[in-house]
């Protein structure tokens, strides 16, 4: 029985026939070795030689270690591994992001980065509205979206959302959004909340300002198309999901259901399950860049060091930047940098991410002394400030609200 050696190494590779990706590994073996494990393993391989892999099919199907630098290994996997149809994601995944993970010999691999080759990337329609479409719903060139998400998460009554809604964009604020914890629970049913914030919304669009909320829909496979349609029918102007917890497949059902017109936000709750450990699991930029083939219109992509949460300043970077290629061949995506995010942030996270950018704050709205409405002028002030820049402390001489968001929780 013949084994066959996954290293191509050297070798010319057609790179607009394979998936390429980067791992990084962390092992007691000869890293050639790991390399060859994780290529053999997600491809034609596993532990041992066997009787039914002959050399037609290795050379057509194998994965080929194509190089090794430091502790990053590249591997690429032949296009005709990947299903033929669109909306292949979970068959994707189960090649470059699988069984690897749980391979013995390593003690840690993590997917970095992956290229795909023009074919696959034909079958995904991508975003579509994106950055671009988003700003010009909100009529919204330049400056960086400034939004909330709805606080308590979870708790207000349909009422009660809807008058935070209308205070946030009565202070300013051009987009808000569902908590990812709520969606259809009885304090708060979907279909009366829905209708409740597009009152809130069709009466600031009266007074001259346009906004728009995005309604969770993040539910069962089966049901969440059809949730979202009735969403947007009850008067949604965008629509969010959950990505991690409910599938890239679930994003792209959304995105390619042609009854429904809105924007989709996308919210990456749980990620920090597998991005968090800078040795083990999948960075952001590979799964901003499956989201946004599947046709998301904004992503969260963490606040570039600002915040509460934990991430890389280069992995937001990263998924920054594959929001907004130009080159990528789908529409941009709407970044959106949000989780502890508070006027006293903003100048130094805009420096770090430039304007085309989504900037959102839960609690850095609702803590405002002052109330919602006090609080959302107090984040637009501190944009304001940024993208005029000018400094917030000076601004905030003039502006009351800022100034009160900056004496509560300083500037950083
Ligand atoms: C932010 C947020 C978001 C996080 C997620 C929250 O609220 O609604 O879920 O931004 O962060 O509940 O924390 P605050 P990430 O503004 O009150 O912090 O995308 O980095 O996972
Ligand atoms: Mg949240």
């Amino acid at each position: 029985m013949r084994t066959y050696s996954y290293m191509h190494i050297g070798e010319e590779i057609d790179r607009d026939a394979h998936v390429i990706c980067k791992y990084r590994v962390t092992t007691d073996l000869p890293i050639e070795k790991a390399a060859e494990a994780i290529a053999a393993e997600q491809s034609t391989g596993t532990w041992t030689g066997i009787s039914t892999l002959d050399e037609d099919v290795f050379t057509r199907y194998g994965g080929k270690v194509i190089g090794i630098k430091g502790d990053i290994v590249t591997i690429a996997f032949p296009e005709e591994d990947f299903c033929i149809e669109n909306g292949g994601i979970p068959q994707i995944l189960s090649i470059i992001a699988g069984n690897l993970f749980g391979l013995e010999a390593l003690h840690g691999v993590r997917l970095e980065d992956v290229e795909f080759p023009s074919s696959i990337m034909r079958k995904y329609k991508g975003p579509n509205f994106g950055a671009d479409g988003l700003r010009k719903i909100l009529d919204r060139p330049d400056k960086p979206l400034v939004g909330t998400i709805v606080k308590p998460k979870i708790g207000l009554s349909p009422k009660d959302t809807a008058s935070y809604v209308y205070e946030a964009g009565s202070g300013g604020l051009t987009n808000s959004k569902d908590d990812e914890t709520l969606v259809d629970q009885r304090f708060c049913p979907i279909e009366d909340r829905t209708k409740a914030i597009a009152e809130s919304l069709d009466k600031l669009k009266e007074e001259g300002h346009r906004m728009v909320h995005a309604i969770n829909v993040s539910t069962n496979g089966e049901r969440i198309v059809q949730l979202a349609e009735d969403a947007q029918s009850w008067g949604a102007k965008q629509i969010m999901v959950d990505v991690i917890t409910c599938g890239f497949a679930a994003v792209q059902a959304l995105a390619e259901d042609p009854k429904i017109k809105v924007p989709i936000h996308v919210h990456r709750t749980m990620h920090g399950a597998f991005t968090k450990d800078p040795l083990h699991g999948i960075a952001m930029l590979p799964i901003t860049k499956l989201v946004r083939m599947c046709g998301g219109d904004a992503l969260h992509i963490g606040t570039l060091g600002a915040g509460k949460m934990a991430g890389s300043v280069k992995g937001d970077h990263d998924s920054l930047e594959a929001c907004l290629n130009r080159s990528f061949g789908h529409k941009n995506m709407m970044p959106v940098c949000s989780g502890g995010v508070y006027p006293g942030v903003i100048a130094g996270m805009v420096r770090a991410s430039g304007f085309n950018v989504q900037i959102q704050a839960g609690g850095g709205v609702a803590g405002h002394p002052g109330g919602v409405r006090k609080g959302a002028m107090g984040m637009c002030q501190a944009v304001d400030a940024a993208f005029k820049g000018i400094d917030a402390e000076e601004y905030a001489k003039d502006h009351p609200e800022l100034k009160a968001a900056l004496d509560k929780w300083g500037i950083k």
